[in-house]
């Protein structure tokens, strides 16, 4: 994985191609900053479409919304983002003069750029609501690599909170090592610790603070795979267990019964050099006729092992989760048109 492209928020200068590759490759990981990502790759398209009418245009927007989905399955949240595009150019076909092109490129380009800064400022609020919750002197455990986890244990530290925190390194690819060298070089002092360590270090830790890929109307949390055996082993040794989410995180599809979809990654990745393997594998390969290797790369958590959920809105209880998404989504999607 490529550090500098990772650590990046924001991809205005790279081609939809070139972002969906990235995404692929997991040189952009997160889900905050994959669903950026997919933003900036559809304002590259806006900026360098070759649509001659506005039926064009959107069927080219249609096309690459689903190969930027079909890049990581368990992302919500780039999943909202992409949706809400595809509802602002239907809404806005529907009340503007159907053939005006640039006046349709023009708006959508700024409606992206509103959603972008929407959760940059999303972030904000949840990242100074999660360290207000964070005490001077604790100790936390965390897990993978999540963006908003990041700043909130930064905001910490920048409030002089004398915190320690433990990585766990989170096979098959490590990204628990990508935070522990993001946050011991912000000043703060860390330790890294292999996954299987958690049973044992847990009491050591005043709470689990961890990210979100998806959030079900259920309050359960899909996460890094890992995080299912954190939260179990937090509860049984009576840790306080955070997961720092957006709304956006929310997948609206769950409350019609739809399972979240858990990504299944290349066997090589485990079985190889814990490399990204460019050409795609059998997700179940048998290495003899005796042995198959699995990558699920996410788990899911129910409502239940969860203390509360740390979101822009507040300290959320798992099981209203569902109810608060619901009610923010249509609001925030109303202001976004509005600001039109
Ligand atoms: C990363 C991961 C993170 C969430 C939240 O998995 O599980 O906890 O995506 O991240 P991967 P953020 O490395 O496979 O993308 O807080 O940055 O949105």
């Amino acid at each position: 994985m490529s550090n500098s492209t990772q650590t990046k928020e924001s991809f205005p200068f790279r081609s939809a191609q070139q972002i969906i590759n990235d995404i692929k490759e997991l040189k952009i990981q997160g889900a905050r900053r994959i669903a950026k990502a997919a933003v900036d790759a559809v304002i590259w398209q806006i900026k360098n479409s070759k649509a001659k009418t506005t039926d064009q245009f959107h069927d080219e927007i249609v096309a690459l919304v689903l190969e930027l989905e079909k890049t990581r399955p368990t992302e919500p949240m780039m999943r909202n983002s992409l949706r809400t595009t595809l509802r602002f150019i239907l809404s806005w076909l529907r009340l503007n003069k159907k053939d005006d092109l640039v006046a349709l490129k023009s708006n959508l380009l700024k409606f992206e750029k509103n959603l972008l800064d929407l959760m940059d400022e999303e972030v904000e609020k949840l990242a100074q609501i999660g360290s207000s919750l964070i005490k001077d002197g604790s100790k936390i455990l965390v897990h993978c690599h999540s963006n908003s986890v990041v700043k909130i244990l930064q905001n910490c530290f920048d409030q002089n909170k004398n915190i320690e925190v433990s990585c766990l390194e989170t096979r098959p690819l490590f990204q628990g090592r990508l935070t522990a060298r993001e946050l011991s070089s912000y000043g703060i002092k860390t330790n890294l610790y292999v996954d299987g360590a958690v049973g044992s270090i847990i009491q050591k830790h005043d709470l689990v603070l961890v990210g979100a890929d998806a959030i079900t109307a259920e309050g359960d949390l899909i996460n890094k795979i890992g995080t299912f055996t954190i939260a179990q082993v937090a509860k049984i040794n009576q840790v306080k267990f955070f997961s720092a989410a957006e709304i956006f995180k929310y997948d609206p599809l769950t409350r019609f019964g739809i399972e979240e979809i858990i990504e299944q990654r290349d066997y090589l990745e485990v079985w190889g050099d814990g490399r990204y393997q460019k050409e795609p594998q059998d997700i179940e390969i048998s290495i003899n006729d005796n042995l198959k290797v699995y990558n699920p790369s996410f788990d899911r958590t129910p409502a239940a092992f969860i203390s509360a959920y740390i979101c822009e809105e507040g300290l959320i209880p798992p099981p209203l989760m569902g109810y608060v998404a619901e009610k923010k989504l249509k609001l925030s999607l109303g202001d976004l048109n509005e600001s039109l």
